[in-house]
């Protein structure tokens, strides 16, 4: 089917190149310009893994049967220990989501004043900072590796700052080495935004015992998920029990509060989904593999698009698929997010725009003012790639012939495009009067 599908296209994808010349004419059998889609339903970025539905609902019988579904239920307690020892830390406090990891761990820090954290990142973590009354310092990348740049970082602290929170874009470790360095240097705390990085390493060593503390998001979106959820794992036995009573009100006993606290806590149902997908995790990063190398192999011919490596030294969970369009493209990356959208190819850009350019962020002097090449680069160019359950490696090939069809017609199909949308405008105008 998808075969057909994409002969029917064959024109505009030529991988030896040479049969392009009558593309201009047939640029209607795309998507965008009245074609039928090359997929008949959508492909995400990373639908959801499920692991074995028949498992899931052993762990919920039980759940089911001791009517235990919340408050560090014997579930919560079992993905707790299997986490520690899969992530090789010892310590790991399961909660209900990695927003509320990241704002108790840094109330437990006792962190105030300025923190450092790099633009190019989710902005829960900016939003959590202000939450907490904390002033976010926004850091550019560095343009290879997309994670914070440890010399940007160096020259941004300050007497007031108190904390630097780098983040393991798409799951390849920042430098974590340089960063530590400054923040021992500094005498201030290191907390690493591992959301993107289950059972991913550093130099051999699983992401989850660096820094002060490390933060996860297990939200369903994530390589390793619980629907919702997130933890903090740590080496600080004294951080994680705060932290345990934290997530509970800080309800050291019946009518006993020793702080203040919040409901943070992972239900037992979250909790099943978890040890299901912690079950089935090896055979997921196997089959995530499998497309990222179908993608590495199916791109190496075609031109203006880089694809983000895994260090194949490293542990990595495949999971985001993450490129990038250089000028030689030809076309923009909106341009080709449309072009992939019509497509059933729903391609994303990331972390876009970047935190000190989206409100309320950009007001600040550390905002939109901040002078952030890289950031800018990066958000303006880079397109995440459908992977994930619902994309096998054969759907990577034929995202990829797509995107070699696109670069070989780039100028015939921005010139249609831009054709076509003044022709739309133009008509939007008439009926208008
Ligand atoms: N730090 C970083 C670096 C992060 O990426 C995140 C979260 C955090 C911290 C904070 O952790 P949490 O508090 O979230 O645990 C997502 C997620 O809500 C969020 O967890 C995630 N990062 C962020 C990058 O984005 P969307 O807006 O991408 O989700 P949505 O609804 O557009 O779904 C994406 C695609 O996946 C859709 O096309 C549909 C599909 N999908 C989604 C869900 C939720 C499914 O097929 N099934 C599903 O259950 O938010």
């Amino acid at each position: 089917m998808l075969d057909k599908q994409i002969a029917s296209k064959k024109f505009l994808v030529s991988p030896d190149r040479s049969m392009t010349s009558d593309a201009r004419n047939d640029l209607e059998n795309y998507a965008i310009l009245g074609g039928s889609p090359m997929f008949d339903k959508p492909l995400h970025v990373n639908k959801p893994w499920a692991g074995e539905r028949r498992k899931f609902d052993r762990y919920l019988d039980a759940a089911w049967e001791t009517r235990r579904f919340a408050n560090d239920g014997p579930l919560a307690l079992e993905l707790e220990r299997r986490l520690e020892d899969r992530l090789g830390v010892a310590n790991c406090v399961l909660m209900s989501n990695g927003t509320a990891a990241m704002a108790l761990l840094l109330h437990e820090l006792g962190i105030s004043g300025e923190v450092i954290l790099p633009s190019f990142t989710f902005v829960s973590t900016a939003h959590t900072l202000m939450m907490q009354g904390l002033q976010p310092v926004f850091c550019d990348v560095d343009r290879d590796s997309w994670n914070m740049s440890a010399a940007h970082c160096a020259e941004l602290i300050t007497d007031k700052t108190a904390a630097i929170i780098p983040t393991h874009a798409f799951g390849r470790a920042c430098e974590v080495e340089s960063i530590q360095a400054i923040a021992e240097r500094a005498g201030i705390a290191l907390v690493m935004d591992a959301a993107h990085a289950f059972d991913c390493s550093s130099n051999g060593q699983k992401i989850g015992a660096f820094g002060d503390a490390e933060v996860f998001s297990f939200h369903a979106t994530k390589a390793f998920h619980t629907g919702e959820g997130g933890a903090v794992t740590c080496q600080d036995a004294g951080l994680a029990e705060r932290l345990r009573l934290a997530r509970n009100f800080g309800f050291i006993g019946h009518g006993r509060v020793n702080g203040v606290g919040t409901n943070a806590k992972m239900s037992e149902l979250s909790a099943a989904m978890g040890l299901t997908n912690l079950d089935g995790f090896d055979a997921s990063v196997e089959k995530n593999k499998a497309v990222y190398q179908a993608y590495v192999e199916a791109l190496a011919g075609v031109p203006g698009i880089s694809l983000m490596p895994f260090d194949e030294n490293e542990t990595n969970n495949y999971w985001y698929i993450a490129a990038q369009l250089l000028p030689e493209f030809g076309i923009s990356r909106d341009l080709v997010m449309k072009i992939l959208h019509a497509e059933n190819v729903l391609a994303r850009r990331y972390f876009f725009p970047g935190c000190h350019d989206m409100q309320p962020y950009c007001g600040m002097p550390a905002g939109t003012e901040a002078h952030l090449p890289n950031t800018e680069a990066i958000t303006d160019t880079c397109l995440i790639l459908p992977g994930g359950s619902e994309v096998d490696p054969q759907d990577a090939r034929s995202i990829c012939a797509l995107l070699a069809g696109i670069v070989d017609n780039a100028a015939a199909l921005a010139e249609h495009l831009r054709w076509s949308a003044d022709q739309q405008a133009g008509s939007e105008r008439s009926g208008s009067f």
